[in-house]
C-alpha cells in the first residue's frame, strides 16, 4: 500500500498541472497513469493556448520550452463563400493573445518537470476503484505491471478523462448529467508541411467545415467535417488534400501546400457536462468533469483552469485548515465550464454544415455573415476564444 497526500488520477494536462501547482505549495502526491510514458507523450490532441493557460505554465516554471518554440498568434481567420475575414483577437480582447503550442509538448514538459523535481509519475498503472470518499483516508485501487496495489491519500484528484474511471464513483443519485451529441466529426491529419498561412483558419463550406492550424514552422495541423461514423479506411491520402483544397479554396486563389501526412485519427464531438463536480473527497478535474466539441479549442484550457482552482482550495485546507475553497470548487469550475460549452457549441453550430436540418445551416451562415461584419459580435468571439479573465 502507498500512502500521499493527493492521489492524482491521469497524467494529461489536468493531473499534471495540478500535480505541479501542489508541488509549488508543499503538498506530495503520487500520479497513477494508466498509459506509458511514450504513450502520453506521443498522443496528438489540442494546440490552442488561452492566455490565461499560457500565464499560468510561466507562473508554473515550466514555459522556456513553450517560449521558444510556441508560435504567439493575434488573429484568426474566418473563411466562408471563398472569402477570408480576419478576427483581430488581441486587438478586440484588450492586448490578450493566443499561443499554439501541441497539447502533448505540454504534457512532455510537465513530466520533465515533475521527474526532475524527484515526483512519482507511476505509467502503466491503471486505476480500477476508488473507494471510502466519505472517509477522512480514501484509497485508490489501482494495477501495474499485473499485480494489484492500493494507494491510500488525503483527497483524490479524478484527473482521468472522459473515458476514466474517476467519474463512475459518483452515485447516480447524487448527480445530474448534461449531455449533448453532434451528428458529425473531425478527421484530423498532421502532415510535414509548412503552414499555408501564419494564422488558424476556421472554414464553414458547402461541403463541410475544415481548420487550418499547425504545430511548428514546419507542421501542418488540419480538420475535415466528416459523418461520425466515418471509415479512414476510405480516406487515402489523395481523397484527404483534395478534400481539403475544395473547402479552403478561396475566389482569390489561395494556395493550400500538401506534404506528407504523419498521422490522421477520427474525433467524435459531444458536449457534456456532471455536476456537481466532486463527491465526498473525489474531485473530478478537466474531461472527467466535461467535454466541449473542440470547435472553440477550449478542452485543454478548462483542465487547466479546474487545476488552478483545485490546487488552490487544496493549498489553503493544508495551510489554514480552510473548507471554503474546496466546497466552492464544483460551482468556481461549472461557471467558467457552462461559459465554454456554450461558445463551443456556438463555434460548432455555426461553422459546420447540417446535412438534415437546413434551418441550423442559415442560422449558422447568418450567425458567420454577422460576426465579420458587426465588432461587438466579433469582439464576444474574441474575449471567448482568447479566455475570459472573469466569467
Ligand atoms: P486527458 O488528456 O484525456 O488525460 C487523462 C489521462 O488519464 C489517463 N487515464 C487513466 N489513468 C489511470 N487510471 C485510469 N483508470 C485512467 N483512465 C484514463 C489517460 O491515459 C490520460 O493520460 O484529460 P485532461 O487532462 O482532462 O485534458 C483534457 C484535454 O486532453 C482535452 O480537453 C483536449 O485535448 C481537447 N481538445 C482541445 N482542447 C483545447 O483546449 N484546445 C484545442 O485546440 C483542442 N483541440 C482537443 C482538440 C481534443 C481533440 N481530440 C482528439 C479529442 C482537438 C482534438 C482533435
Ligand atoms: C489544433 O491545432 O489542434 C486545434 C486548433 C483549434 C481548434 C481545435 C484544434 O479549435
Amino acid at each position: 500500500m502507498l500512502r500521499t497526500q493527493v492521489a492524482i488520477l491521469g497524467a494529461g494536462p489536468a493531473g499534471l498541472v495540478l500535480a505541479q501547482l501542489l508541488a509549488r505549495s508543499g503538498i506530495e502526491s503520487i500520479v497513477l497513469e494508466h498509459r506509458s510514458r511514450e504513450y502520453v507523450e506521443a498522443r496528438v490532441r489540442a494546440g490552442v493556448l488561452e492566455q490565461g493557460s499560457v500565464d499560468l505554465l510561466r507562473e508554473m516554471g515550466v514555459s522556456d520550452r513553450m517560449d521558444r518554440e510556441g508560435m504567439v498568434h493575434t488573429g484568426l481567420e474566418l473563411r466562408f463563400d471563398g472569402q477570408g475575414h480576419r478576427i483581430p483577437l488581441t486587438e478586440l480582447s484588450g492586448g490578450r493573445s493566443i499561443m499554439v503550442y501541441g497539447q502533448q509538448e505540454v504534457v512532455k514538459d510537465l513530466i520533465a518537470a515533475r521527474l526532475a523535481a524527484g515526483a512519482q509519475i507511476l505509467f502503466d498503472a491503471e486505476a480500477t476503484v476508488v473507494r471510502d470518499l466519505q472517509s477522512s483516508r480514501p484509497h485508490v485501487r489501482f494495477r501495474c505491471n499485473g499485480t494489484e496495489d492500493e494507494l491510500e491519500a488525503d483527497f483524490v484528484a479524478g484527473c482521468d478523462g472522459f473515458h476514466g474511471v474517476s467519474r463512475t464513483a459518483l452515485p447516480q443519485s447524487a448527480c445530474t448529467v448534461y449531455d449533448k451529441e453532434y451528428p458529425y466529426a473531425w478527421l484530423g491529419i498532421l502532415a510535414a508541411v509548412a503552414p499555408s498561412n501564419e494564422e488558424l483558419i476556421y472554414v464553414r463550406h458547402e461541403r463541410g467545415f475544415a481548420l487550418h492550424s499547425m504545430r511548428s514552422p514546419h507542421i501542418t495541423r488540419l480538420y475535415l467535417q466528416v459523418v461520425p461514423d466515418e471509415d479512414l479506411a476510405d480516406w487515402p491520402d489523395e481523397r484527404i488534400w483534395e478534400e481539403l483544397q475544395a473547402r479552403m479554396a478561396t475566389r482569390d486563389g489561395f494556395v493550400l501546400e500538401s506534404g506528407p501526412i504523419l498521422e490522421k485519427g477520427i474525433t467524435t464531438m459531444r458536449s457534456f457536462v456532471v455536476e456537481p463536480m466532486q463527491h465526498g473527497r473525489l474531485y473530478l478535474v478537466g474531461d472527467a468533469a466535461h467535454i466541449v466539441p473542440p470547435t472553440g479549442a477550449k478542452g485543454m484550457n478548462l483542465a487547466v483552469a479546474d487545476a488552478r482552482v483545485l490546487a488552490s482550495a487544496l493549498d489553503a485546507w493544508y495551510a489554514k485548515g480552510s473548507t471554503v475553497g474546496l466546497e466552492q470548487y464544483s460551482e468556481t469550475c461549472l461557471r467558467r465550464v457552462w461559459r465554454a460549452e456554450h461558445f463551443s457549441w456556438w463555434m460548432t453550430t455555426m461553422l459546420h454544415r447540417h446535412a438534415d436540418e437546413p434551418f441550423m445551416d442559415r442560422l449558422g451562415l447568418s450567425n458567420l455573415r454577422y460576426v465579420v461584419s458587426s465588432e461587438s459580435a466579433a469582439r464576444t468571439l474574441a474575449e471567448n476564444y482568447v479566455g475570459l479573465v472573469n466569467v
